[in-house]
């Protein structure tokens, strides 16, 4: 196959800065490599986005902080993100902190569209990014990405890329929640998206949960994998901008991308939320290439 790597070098969805510096992490630790060892050809796309950092910039509506530079990037990974998925090629989108996902999500929901097939987003995360401009208690707009692209908030971030919902929130399935702000779960619940929560995982265990996330895809053509690092228990992956404990191991999380990739249907995916200031070794880079690797084939034997 021919994957695409986009690098989206990005930081001002999340309070905690750093994560800028996640795909030059995940491209050092060797993703390149990885992929082309599994047959796959790779294309480097490390252009997308450059502007002024973070700290230089205005944050201009403190609901929605640094909008502007967030929608501008995001239009332009979501023309790419079309262009690449609909030519029936593999775009890999490496963070990056998550509001990159309203570029990823946009542009491989345009292809669906075009191609008259349904389209579905596993979200796995330990936060819901679910907030409106009503509810979030930061402002990040790494906390309202999902909610957007599900048409719930700023009209900038429900209309970018094309006018309307990219998502149907009833196609939307969360494994890995542990943290949701109040009125989050609130939006989540009124929209009817599905979500296996870790506490779910604990009462059934990691086997069961996995073979729920696939019978809820089984009614979905195009899947969008959106994998943010902090899902994972921090002991696997300190290098991420709000760490968390009590998450999914680096087995649960590779054996899910490895389910995934059997459904045959991922057709795009992301990993965010690298964030290499806080990391140990690498490590967390490290980790977010053999997860990559599970999603595109790799297996154990
Ligand atoms: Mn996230």
């Amino acid at each position: 196959m021919k994957i695409h790597i986009l690098e989206m070098p990005l930081d001002f969805g999340a309070s905690r800065h750093g994560s800028d510096m996640g795909p030059s992490a995940i491209r050092l630790a060797g993703i390149k490599q990885r992929l082309e060892a599994l047959g796959h050809s790779t294309f480097e796309h490390t252009d997308i986005f450059h502007a002024k950092p973070q700290e230089y910039q205005n944050i201009g509506n403190p609901k929605a902080k640094y909008l502007k530079p967030i929608v501008n990037a995001c239009t332009k990974l979501a023309g790419l993100v079309e262009e690449i998925s609909g030519k029936n090629e593999f775009p890999l989108v490496l963070g990056g902190d998550h509001s990159i996902a309203l570029g990823s999500i946009a542009g491989i929901s345009a292809t669906a569209k075009k191609q008259n097939k349904s389209f579905g987003v596993l979200y796995v995360d330990a936060h819901g990014d679910f907030n409106d401009t009503n509810t979030t208690p930061s402002g990040n707009i790494h906390g309202e990405c999902l909610a957007a692209s599900a048409g719930i908030g700023l009209s900038e971030l429900t209309n970018l890329y094309f006018e309307g919902q990219k998502v149907d929130p009833k196609n939307i399935c969360f494994v890995g929640c542990r943290d949701l702000d109040s009125g989050e779960k609130t939006l989540m619940k009124k929209a009817g998206v599905t979500v296996f929560t870790m506490s779910d995982i604990d009462r059934h265990g990691f086997p069961a949960i996995v073979q729920k996330v696939k019978e809820f895809f089984q009614k979905i053509d195009i899947i969008h994998v959106s994998f943010d690092m902090d899902v994972l228990d921090p002991m696997f992956a300190p290098g991420t901008g709000i760490p968390l404990p009590g998450g999914l191991t680096n087995r649960e999380a590779l054996l899910l991308m490895e389910e995934m990739a059997g459904t045959e249907k991922v057709k795009s995916a992301e990993i965010v939320e690298v964030n290499p200031i806080l990391d140990v070794r690498n490590q967390t880079a490290i980790l977010a290439v053999s997860l990559a690797s599970r999603l595109l084939g790799e297996t154990l034997y």
